[in-house]
Parts: structure tokens; C-alpha cells; sequence
């Protein structure tokens, strides 16, 4: 850890020279990210490490029409995202762009959450902005109008790529909200989000297209209007409830949409589409379960038996999606793509020896921690485990770790937090994960015995 940070500042010692673009260090260096920005040059990067920001400063930030990315340390990295994080704790939206940013205008890697505005409780692209908003996590961000997640409206053309939005909400659109814009959507997970109308997305006099894409457990999934244009590909639209997945709405003007390549729950019949509208409807769609696993970044993964897996529109090389998975082993996206959302590929995966010391676990016990021992495999060094990112079943983060020297580490996990986590049973299968600071993965498994009070009792009393 130690020589880790002594080399990030070499390296900044070295190459922040005023003639190239610099590094922006949030809090380190400006006590918030809006300071950053605004010392901020075309091509600077404003790093924001892992921590959790609030306050002025720290919402409602705005590029000022600056071609400069706002990013984690690491957004490729699904934990460094996780941990850094912008808290708008219910008082203003994370991000507004008001200033004709363009393409080069980067929003990645963050986590926003607790954002609300009028449009878009995360970010709001008003007025011809097209910045880029890439691997972040809009998540329990609301809106009175329109887009939870992201609005964008006056001409706007965001390009929203890898991003996962969830549980946000607004009166129309859940996730994201399009008046007279054209939003590129890719590669983006939309769950849980719910409106009025359209819960993952809400398209009114717009151009919008959603490529490989997963909709699932939002209140509807897309909806257009006032002669809106919706292209649809490679995406999966599933259990989204009451629905209906696709509303093509003659209010405001006739409208239309393409689908294509996609697994619409109930299929062309599901499809609401109101007189004058078009639906175009290609054969390549398919009506059936895509079978939804959980894996180590937690749902929406695809089963082996998935028929969703290389239905897609072209190859996964030709998508840019060939160091993307759909699958829990994280194996790449081979062939033609697979539909549906597509989680980054862990770099690599490093074998590991995971012991739980206690080879029974009660759910209900006094004793605090579950304790673990982690052995990589030679070669590897503990000291490299980033300790945050550490989890059980891959969702319980460690609550202390210790890092060894050797191969060898431990950590311990509340207790208080395996019900609902781990099943009771005999032979319970208990998953350690956790990233190292080159990126790659460790995983690495033991087999417990789970019991929980009651029948600990009647095995007592026996
Ligand atoms: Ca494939
Ligand atoms: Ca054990």
C-alpha cells in the first residue's frame, strides 16, 4: 500500500508540468470537485478518490462547457466506482451541463446517488450538450419531471455507455428523461427504476437508441411520444411490471419504433401501439426468460442455457463488447454478441485458498465476526489486495482486513449480515472476492455448515 501511494505522487512529481494536461487531485488537492473544475484546463482530468462527497461543491456540479474528464481513480474497476461517491444527500442533481460540452466533456466511473432536481436527479444535459458519460452508477436519484437518473433536453446528445441506473424514480421516465434530444444509450443496466410513464426510459420528440441493453424489475421499460423515433437493439426487456415493456404513443404526434435483435417479454404482441404509430419488428426477436443469474458484481448475469447468449445483431469484436461479459465465470463475449447488458471482464483471475475459521456458521450467534483466511496463489503478494474491495457471496465488504507480506491475508465479516445472504444448510458454498491493485480479481471458495439458532437449540435439548 505504502509504495503504491509513494508511486503515485513520483509520478505526478513528474509529469504534472504546467504545458500538459494535469491531474485535478480531489479532496487532496481541491476540497471539492466543482474547485477542480474550475482550475481546470482543456484535457485536465479531475480525479476524484474514493470517499464519499457532499456539500456545495459536491452537487449540482458543472462542467462549464470544459472538454475535461470527471472520474474515479479507476473506472474500469467496479469497487474503486462503488466507493467513490457522489452523496447529493436529497438536496440538488450531481451534474448539470449547460455550456455546449462536447463529446469530450467525461463524466466516468463515479457513483451518484440521493440526487433530485425537477429533471434529472442525477445529471441534466440541457441546451446542445453531448458529454460522455461512461461506467457510472446513478442509483436511488429522483426527479419531480423527468429522468431520476438523467435528463436531457434542447437539443442535448449524450453518449451514456456502461452505466447502471437503479432504483431512481420521476414522473416520467424512472432512469432517463429525452425531450427534443437525441441520447445514444449503450451497454447500460436500467432496474428497478419506476415512473408514471416510462419507467426505464421516456422518449417525447426525440431520437434515441438503446444498444445492448438490460431492462428488468423497472415499473415500465420505454416509451415514446410527440413523434419520437426509438431504435432498439441487442437489449433484453424482462419482467418489467405492470409495464409494458415498449408503449409507442400517438400523444403529440404519431411516433415510431425499431426493435431488433432484442428479447421482449411477451414479444410483438406485448407492444402497445397506438393508431397511426409504427412498430417495426424484426424476426431476429426472440419472447423468452433470458434466465438472470446472480454472479460476483451481483444480477443480471446470463445462464449458460440463456437463449439471449450470441443472439445479438454482429459479432462482440465488431461491438467493441469482446473484453465484456454476460457470464457469472466472467468469460469473454465470444462470437456474435450476446444480448443484454455486459459486465467489464475481471483483468484476471487469480486462484485463492479462502478458509472460514468457523466450520459452522450460526446466523444467529453472539459472536460478532466471521473470520477468513485468504491464500493467493504463489506469486502474489496480500499486500496488493485493495482491502475495500473485498466481499462475501460478492456482496458483504470485510469490515477489517489484514494484509500480510506473504501470500496470506485475513479478514473478518459482520455477522450481522449473512442472513438472507448465506442459506442454511449442510453444505453451504461461501465465495471470497476482492481485486488487487493491477486490476486483476481474486476468488476463491470453502464449504461451511449453516444452522441458525432455532436448530441449534433443538439439537441441544436432543
Ligand atoms: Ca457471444
Ligand atoms: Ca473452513
Amino acid at each position: 500500500m505504502k509504495n503504491r501511494i509513494l508511486t503515485t505522487f513520483t509520478l505526478i512529481g513528474l509529469f504534472a508540468a504546467p504545458a500538459f494536461s494535469a491531474e485535478r487531485l480531489v479532496p487532496l488537492v481541491y476540497e471539492n470537485i466543482q474547485a477542480a473544475i474550475d482550475a481546470s484546463n482543456e484535457g485536465d482530468v479531475v480525479l476524484v478518490a474514493p470517499g464519499t462527497y457532499t456539500g456545495p461543491g459536491n452537487r449540482n456540479i458543472d462542467l462549464k462547457g470544459k472538454a475535461i474528464t470527471v472520474q474515479s481513480n479507476n473506472p474500469a474497476d467496479p469497487q474503486t466506482v462503488a466507493t467513490t461517491i457522489i452523496d447529493c444527500e436529497g438536496l440538488a442533481g450531481a451534474f448539470v451541463l449547460r455550456t455546449g460540452e462536447g463529446a469530450d466533456s467525461k463524466i466516468a466511473g463515479l457513483t451518484i446517488t440521493n440526487g433530485k432536481a425537477f429533471l434529472g436527479g442525477g445529471i441534466y444535459c440541457q441546451i446542445s450538450t453531448s458529454p460522455t458519460i461512461e461506467e457510472c452508477v446513478i442509483t436511488k436519484c429522483a426527479a419531480n419531471l423527468g429522468g431520476g437518473a438523467l435528463a436531457c433536453g434542447g437539443g442535448s446528445a449524450p453518449t451514456i455507455v456502461n452505466c447502471t441506473m437503479s432504483g431512481n424514480s420521476a414522473f416520467m421516465g424512472g432512469a432517463i428523461y429525452s425531450n427534443a434530444s437525441s441520447p445514444s444509450i449503450s451497454n447500460c443496466l436500467l432496474v428497478g427504476n419506476t415512473a408514471n410513464t416510462g419507467g426505464g426510459v421516456y422518449c417525447t420528440v426525440s431520437s434515441c437508441t438503446v444498444n445492448s441493453c438490460t431492462f428488468s424489475a423497472n415499473s415500465s421499460g420505454i416509451y415514446s411520444s410527440n413523434q419520437a423515433d426509438v431504435t432498439i437493439k441487442d437489449s433484453i426487456l424482462w419482467a418489467d411490471t405492470p409495464g409494458p415493456e415498449l408503449f409507442v404513443s400517438k400523444s403529440g404526434g404519431i411516433s415510431m419504433m425499431v426493435v431488433s435483435f432484442c428479447d421482449v417479454q411477451g414479444g410483438k404482441q406485448a407492444v402497445v401501439v397506438e393508431q397511426g404509430c409504427i412498430l417495426s419488428w424484426g424476426y431476429s426477436n426472440i419472447n423468452t426468460d433470458p434466465v438472470f443469474e446472480s454472479g460476483p458484481l451481483g444480477g443480471y448475469y446470463l445462464a449458460q442455457t440463456s437463449y439471449c447468449i450470441d443472439a445479438g445483431s454482429a459479432t462482440a469484436a465488431a461491438l467493441g463488447l469482446d473484453q465484456f461479459t454476460t457470464s457469472k465465470e466472467g468469460n469473454p463475449d465470444a462470437g456474435i454478441v450476446d444480448m443484454g447488458y455486459h459486465r467489464r471482464c475481471p483483468r484476471k483471475t487469480i486462484a485463492a485458498t479462502i478458509d472460514i475459521k468457523q466450520d459452522i456458521v450460526d446466523l444467529a450467534a453472539k459472536a460478532p465476526w466471521l473470520m477468513c483466511a485468504i491464500e493467493l496463489a504463489s506469486g502474489y503478494n496480500a499486500s496488493d489486495i485493495l482491502p475495500e474491495t473485498i466481499r462475501l457471496q460478492g456482496e458483504i465488504a470485510a469490515e477489517k482486513v489484514w494484509l500480510g507480506q506473504s501470500g496470506s491475508a485475513k479478514a473478518r465479516f459482520s455477522r450481522s449480515r449473512l442472513r438472507g445472504v448465506l442459506d442454511v444448510g449442510s453444505e453451504v458454498q461461501v465465495t471470497v472476492t476482492g481485486t488487487l491493485v493491477d486490476g486483476s480479481m481474486f476468488m476463491g471458495t470453502d464449504v461451511v455448515q449453516v444452522v441458525d439458532e432455532a436448530q441449534l437449540t433443538q439439537n441441544g435439548k436432543k
